[in-house]
């Protein structure tokens, strides 16, 4: 693990480097508070810092103010290593910002020790932090098939209005609905139909270019958001895959299951701007239309 020394005693730095460096830190040594500052700025910046309070530059309490200010995450933990020993002076020192506090003459088995909790609190927030990050995707996922759920797909149409308006570009939005699936859950089961949902789902994304987005929307039914003004390539699109989920029967515990899917098309464009209500609104339109002209089929 990288560790940060910052302290302008030359003897004391090569004594701390030499102890430091046996007991297995990979060691940064700086001379001065700016160069130390510097060094816990940079990218992959050392995250254990041992720090000597008085020094040119930056003194070590600057530093931890800095730090806590200005670098938010990952989490650097902090020890001043210092002559200041007044109790007023510790307890400055740890109100700056310093997770722990050892004074000089230091005891090496104890700094050892203290580095060692130090690594322990680190450890945690890492994991703390991988389990936001999994939450986080978690979060905006549909459970069953894996596409953007509700909400996000809401906020990724929302997004790309906004990004389309900048540029001068254009949103097209499809909303598709599996046809008669309540047939399916009568006559199968609902296992049956959760089946035939994760196909659907694997099959359409399986269409999508890296920049179209398909969200499941509620329970049959899907949006898929597009970049791009031309028209013919948005039905192109629909058209894709309105084929792909009806071209083969959907393969179930229950045998081989034909499924077919209505879709309506949907577009914003520079001369007709519509906000993402207005254009799921649209979307939605041409979906009835579809299903009330026989379903399996696009209608825009
Ligand atoms: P239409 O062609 O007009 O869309 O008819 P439909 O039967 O597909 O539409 P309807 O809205 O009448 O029924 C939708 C069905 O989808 C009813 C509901 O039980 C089912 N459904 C919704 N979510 C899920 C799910 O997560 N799993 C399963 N198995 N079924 C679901
Ligand atoms: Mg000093
Ligand atoms: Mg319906
Ligand atoms: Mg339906
Ligand atoms: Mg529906």
């Amino acid at each position: 693990m990288k560790l940060l020394i910052a302290e302008d005693d030359t003897s004391l730095r090569n004594l701390l480097k030499l102890y430091l460096s046996r007991w297995g830190y990979d060691v940064i040594e700086t001379r001065d508070g700016n160069e130390a500052w510097q060094a816990l700025n940079s990218e992959d910046a050392p995250r254990l810092a041992l720090l000597d309070w008085l020094m040119p530059g930056l003194n070590g309490v600057d530093i931890c103010q800095r730090v806590r200010a200005e670098l938010k995450e990952p989490y650097t933990y902090i020890i001043l290593l210092t002559g200041q020993h007044k109790e007023q002076d510790i307890i400055a020192g740890m109100e700056s910002g310093a997770d722990d506090y050892i004074t000089k003459p230091f005891k090496s088995n104890e700094l050892r020790v203290r580095l060692r909790a130090g690594r322990r609190i680190l450890e945690l927030q890492d994991e703390l932090l991988m389990a936001r990050e999994i939450l986080r995707a978690k979060a905006s996922r549909d459970s069953l098939t894996g596409l953007w759920n509700h909400a996000e797909i809401y906020r990724i149409l929302v997004d790309e209005l906004a990004r389309a308006q900048r540029e001068r570009a254009c949103v097209s939005l499809i909303m598709a609905d599996l046809d008669n699936f309540k047939m399916v859950n009568d006559t199968y089961g609902h296992l049956v139909g959760d089946a035939v949902l994760r196909q659907s789902s694997e099959r359409m994304l399986s269409l999508m270019r890296s920049y179209d987005y398909v969200g499941r929307y509620g329970g049959e039914e899907f949006l898929i958001v597009m970049q791009g003004c031309e028209r013919k390539d948005a039905e192109g699109l629909a058209e894709r895959l309105r084929y792909c989920i009806c071209s083969e029967p959907m393969d179930t515990p229950e045998g081989m299951i034909p499924v077919t899917i209505s879709l309506g098309l949907a577009m914003s464009s520079p001369d007709n701007r519509l906000d993402a209500n207005a254009l799921v609104k649209a979307a939605d339109k041409a979906l009835y239309r579809a299903k009330e002209k026989g379903r399996n089929r696009v209608e825009m």
